[in-house]
This record gives structure tokens, C-alpha cells and sequence, in this order.
């Protein structure tokens, strides 16, 4: 088996990449633009695997995926433009990377005979939520630039299944957390601002609430999907882990032994979702559960940014 892994020198791709080539026999290519979200780095120890091998390239290449996918048996499409601030500054990369990206690999996977494309998507394309939970059957509605390129490329993904017999299989994934992260993000940036004594900005008054799932958790969900999921079918994936992100931050501070007086409330992201919530009775159903809770993800998310 041969799976062409998209966006795999960013931060779940490289995990990824690490888990499949440690778990499976088979054989990985890493396809990355190595924008400034993506790093070989991440890929140090498996780059040089003898089943891996690495293309540093654009997804939105033709030329180059058409060779590629050809050559796969699954493509796991993690590539895209990934930070919701950086799509509220600007959305052109996003619309670009995220949906063209998307488009040119699914027309370059219709001329084949894949086992599998994997697109690898978020809560955010269902919007935000106060007291409910989304199942997948659920309208989307997104309401941040990156929310609305993701929910294209969802439905472009399934459009050509129905359309072109692309066998499309859809994860939906919550907030991911672990190693490797870029330090743009919540949970890395202020693990590293706080062990420099720098301020941690909270955006509005902290109460927003995300659910928190360990990469490797992640993974193993997508693998799940990837070998028994339905063509056609999505699947949520979350651990159930919901905190607000002041109590994410008061715990960040803790694990880096620092003052809760570095908290800095600062303005609102606009537009900022209120709380993202997942049903995820089908992902469980192809036998997955997360192994993590928050705590004891953040404790090696934690030891893997303070011995950097
Ligand atoms: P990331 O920003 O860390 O990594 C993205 C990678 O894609 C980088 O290595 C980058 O170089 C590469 N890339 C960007 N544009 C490209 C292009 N045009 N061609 C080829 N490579 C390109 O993102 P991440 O947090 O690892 O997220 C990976 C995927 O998972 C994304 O599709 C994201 O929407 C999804 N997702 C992430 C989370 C999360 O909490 N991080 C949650 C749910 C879903
Ligand atoms: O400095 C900050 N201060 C702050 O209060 C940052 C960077 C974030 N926040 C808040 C905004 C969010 O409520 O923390 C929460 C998490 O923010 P991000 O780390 O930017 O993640 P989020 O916007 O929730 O999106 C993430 O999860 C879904 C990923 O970046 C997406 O790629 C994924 O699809």
C-alpha cells in the first residue's frame, strides 16, 4: 500500500507521516509546499525512512499530482492554509490552497483506480454552538473565511464522489494539540510566550470553548476512517475534552510554572465561533477512542515545547 500524504510537513501531517510509517508496513509520499507553516523538521528521523519518501511541491500542481496520485493507492489530504486570523487578514491563499488545492487533486484522482481519498477537514465548517453537539448530518455553516474555504473543499470532495465515483471519505476533527504545532496557534504560542515571561493575549473574555484532541488520538481516528469508512460518508472526530480557553491558558501557565498575571485580555477575534461541539457515536462505532484526555496531552505537549 502506498499512500500520498499532502501537507505532511505540517503539524498533523508530520505526526501522521510518523504514525503510519512506525504502525503499517506501507510505503508513504509526502507531498509539501513548505509554505511558512510547514517545516522538514517536523519530518527529522523519517525523512529519510526507506518507505517514505518526500516531494517538496504544490498541491495545486497539476502536472505533479497527476503523477502522483497515479501512483497511490489512498491520498490523505491534509494541505491547506490552517489559521483563522491569518484568513481574517486575508483570504485569497485560502481560497486558492484550500478549495483549488483540493480540486486539482480530485480531478487528478478521477483517471485512477484510489482505494481511498481522505479529506481531512474541521468542526469549523459547521459553525459555532452553544449547548448542542454537531452530527454529521448537520447543515454547514461557516462563519470565518478558513470555515467557509474548508466547507468548499467539503463539498467539492463529495460532489465528485457522487459525480465522478471518487471513493471520498470525509473526517471533521476538532481542535488538535501535540508536538509540532506551529507556535501561531493557541496552546503552542502561549506554552512558549509564558515559559519566556511573555504576555498570553486571550481574545474577548476567554470563555470561548473548543473540545482538545491529542494528535496521536487523531490520528489513529483517521486511520479508522481511512481503512473502514464509507465512500461517501463523513465522520467527526473529537475526544470530548471541552474547555474554555481561559482554563486552557490557567492550565498552560501551570504546566510552565508561570504567574497567572501574564494573562492579557485583548479584543475579540471577529467573528470568533462561541463553542465548537462533535457527536462522534460514528467514528466510535469503527472502533476508536481517544487515549488522551487534555491533561495528560498537554503535560507532552508541554515537555515537547520546553526541551526545544
Ligand atoms: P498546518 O498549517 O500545520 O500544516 C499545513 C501544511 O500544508 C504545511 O506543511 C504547509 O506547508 C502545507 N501546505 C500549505 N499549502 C500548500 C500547498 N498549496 N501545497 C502543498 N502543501 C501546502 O496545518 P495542520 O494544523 O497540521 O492541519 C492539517 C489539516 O488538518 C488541515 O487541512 C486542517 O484544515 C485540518 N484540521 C486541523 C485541525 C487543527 O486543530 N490543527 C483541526 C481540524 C482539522
Ligand atoms: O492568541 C490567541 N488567543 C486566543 O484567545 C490565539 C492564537 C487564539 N485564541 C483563541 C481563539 C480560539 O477560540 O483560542 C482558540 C483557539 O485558537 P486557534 O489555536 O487559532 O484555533 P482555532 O481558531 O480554534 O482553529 C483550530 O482548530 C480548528 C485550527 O487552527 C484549525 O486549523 C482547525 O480547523
Amino acid at each position: 500500500m502506498r499512500t500520498l500524504v499532502t501537507g505532511g510537513a505540517g503539524f498533523i501531517g508530520s505526526n501522521y507521516v510518523r504514525h503510519r510509517l512506525a504502525r503499517t508496513g506501507d510505503e508513504v509520499v509526502t507531498l509539501d509546499a513548505l509554505t511558512y507553516a510547514g517545516s522538514a523538521d517536523n519530518l527529522a528521523g523519517v525523512r529519510d525512512h526507506d518507505r517514505h519518501e518526500f516531494v517538496e511541491g504544490d498541491v495545486r500542481d497539476e502536472g505533479l499530482v497527476t503523477d502522483l496520485v497515479a501512483d497511490a493507492d489512498a491520498v490523505v489530504h491534509f494541505a491547506a492554509e490552517s489559521h483563522v486570523d491569518r484568513s481574517i487578514d486575508g483570504a485569497a491563499p485560502f481560497v486558492s490552497t484550500n478549495v483549488d488545492g483540493t480540486r486539482a487533486l480530485l480531478d487528478a484522482a478521477r483517471a485512477t483506480d484510489l482505494d481511498r481519498f481522505l479529506q481531512v477537514s474541521t468542526d469549523e465548517v459547521y459553525g459555532e454552538t452553544v449547548d448542542g453537539r454537531f452530527a454529521e448530518t448537520d447543515p454547514l455553516d461557516p462563519r470565518n473565511p478558513y470555515a467557509a474555504t474548508k466547507a468548499g473543499a467539503d463539498h467539492l470532495a463529495l460532489s465528485y464522489r457522487a459525480t465522478h465515483g471518487v471513493p471520498v471519505v470525509v473526517t471533521r476533527s476538532s481542535n488538535v494539540f501535540g508536538p509540532r504545532q506551529h507556535p501561531e496557534k493557541l496552546i503552542p504560542k502561549f506554552l512558549t510566550r509564558a515559559a519566556r515571561g511573555e504576555p498570553l493575549p486571550l481574545y474577548g473574555d476567554g470563555s470561548n470553548v473548543r473540545e482538545w484532541t491529542y494528535v496521536t488520538d487523531n490520528c489513529r481516528a483517521l486511520d479508522r476512517a481511512l481503512a473502514d469508512g464509507e465512500p461517501g460518508e463523513v465522520y467527526n472526530v473529537a475526544s470530548g475534552e471541552e474547555r474554555t480557553n481561559l482554563e486552557v491558558t490557567e492550565a498552560v501557565l501551570d504546566a510552565v510554572g508561570a504567574s497567572r498575571d501574564l494573562i492579557e485580555f485583548v479584543d475579540d477575534r471577529p467573528g470568533h465561533d462561541q463553542r465548537y461541539a462533535l457527536e462522534t457515536g460514528k467514528i466510535r462505532g469503527l472502533g476508536w477512542e481517544p487515549e488522551y484526555d487534555f491533561e495528560a496531552g498537554l503535560e507532552r505537549t508541554t515537555e515537547f515545547y520546553l526541551d526545544e
